[in-house]
């Protein structure tokens, strides 16, 4: 009779081995927590941590999914890889979440697991970023931002700037650095700012090069710009951090930059340490993009939960800060 009990060890020792048990327990667990407390489970994929606005971004979820708001958050970090996204999708599928948040690294690829999504049931909130689908119906609401529109600011910021230095008939050299390719907040800068460069013959963009919103890929992209190019007069940087490593990598290059320098710097994300630079002339104009949208994503899901309409996309505030309204008022009231 020893030989039963002990087959049974073995049995659970080699289904726990092969993570059986451990993909029973998960479901397990996220129905159990989701009873013993009628918390609502969300599945969160975020993208990555490339940057101080990804942090904040981070951050906002986790401050709007705790479980006094009546949450259990289940956080994944895809680390840059698509890949990643798509197996912890598949993995809150098998956790019977409530809703899966996702924040989309890229925009094309999602249309198999959005599929998969849809049919377990499972709403999707894209945050951030969107994803290229030809059925809308895969994701339920998306709340970001309007790059192109983001785009276009800095366009429009820089006409203004050329006419109040009295310069708009001199041609200007561009370069831009690009965030993440394929990203759509990436895709929608670059669009926006061709859309109004594209209406002045002065304004030649030499070069557009990805930097993948990194310090030290913009400082390692910058680097090379400079060696290749001798009379940049314009760095648009299309996120803070890619700014932070063009600034070091120009002025080690013996050139500077701001208000007062022989560069002029449009940078995009407006997070606080940029906001200081800016309000010290280092960087001429930071157009917005608020990363605080976690509190959005909790607002639409309640709205789900009582069986009401949601609108498809919702954008959150954004501004375009300049030395002229960066206050320290301003400065002290930043939550990122
Ligand atoms: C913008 C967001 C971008 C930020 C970067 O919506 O996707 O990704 O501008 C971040 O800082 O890395």
């Amino acid at each position: 009779m020893v030989l039963l009990p002990t087959i049974l060890i073995l049995t659970i020792m080699l289904g726990w081995g092969f993570g059986l048990f451990t993909k029973i327990e998960e479901e397990s667990y996220a129905s159990e927590t989701n009873e013993e407390e009628n918390l609502i489970v969300v599945g969160v994929s975020q993208l990555g941590s490339e940057s101080g606005w990804r942090t904040a971004n981070t951050e906002s979820v986790q401050m709007a999914f705790t479980k006094q708001n009546g949450y259990f958050m289940i956080l994944s970090n895809a680390r840059q890889k698509q890949e990643n996204q798509i197996k912890a999708i598949r993995n809150f599928i098998s956790q019977r979440v409530d809703y899966i948040v996702l924040a989309p690294v890229v925009e094309s690829g999602w249309e198999t697991v959005l599929q998969e999504a849809k049919e377990a049931e499972i709403p999707v909130i894209l945050m951030d970023r969107s994803v290229d689908v030809a059925d809308q119906s895969l994701y339920t609401a998306l709340v970001g931002t309007d790059s192109v529109e983001e785009g276009r600011k800095a366009g429009r910021w820089l006409e203004e700037y050329m006419i109040k230095k009295r310069m708009s008939d001199r041609d200007i050299n561009i370069v831009v650095l690009k965030g993440t390719e394929g990203a759509s907040a990436q895709i929608g800068r670059t669009a926006g700012f061709s859309i109004i460069a594209g209406k002045h013959n002065n304004w030649h963009i030499l070069e557009q090069r990805y930097a993948d919103f990194t310090i030290y890929k913009g400082k390692e992209v910058m680097k090379d710009l400079l060696k290749k190019y001798k009379d940049i007069d314009v760095v648009v940087s299309q996120n803070d951090d890619m700014t932070f490593g063009a600034i070091e990598a120009i002025r080690e290059s013996g050139r500077t930059v701001g208000v007062n320098g022989d560069i002029t710097i449009i940078s995009f994300d407006a997070v606080h340490n940029a906001l200081e630079m800016v309000a010290d002339g280092v960087i001429n104009v930071d157009i917005e993009c608020n990363p605080n949208q976690g509190e959005y994503i909790s607002d639409i899901i309640r709205l789900l939960e009582n069986g009401q309409e949601v609108e498809k996309r919702y954008y959150v505030e954004e501004d375009v800060f300049t030395m002229e309204n960066v206050t320290q008022e301003v400065l002290n009231g930043r939550t990122y």
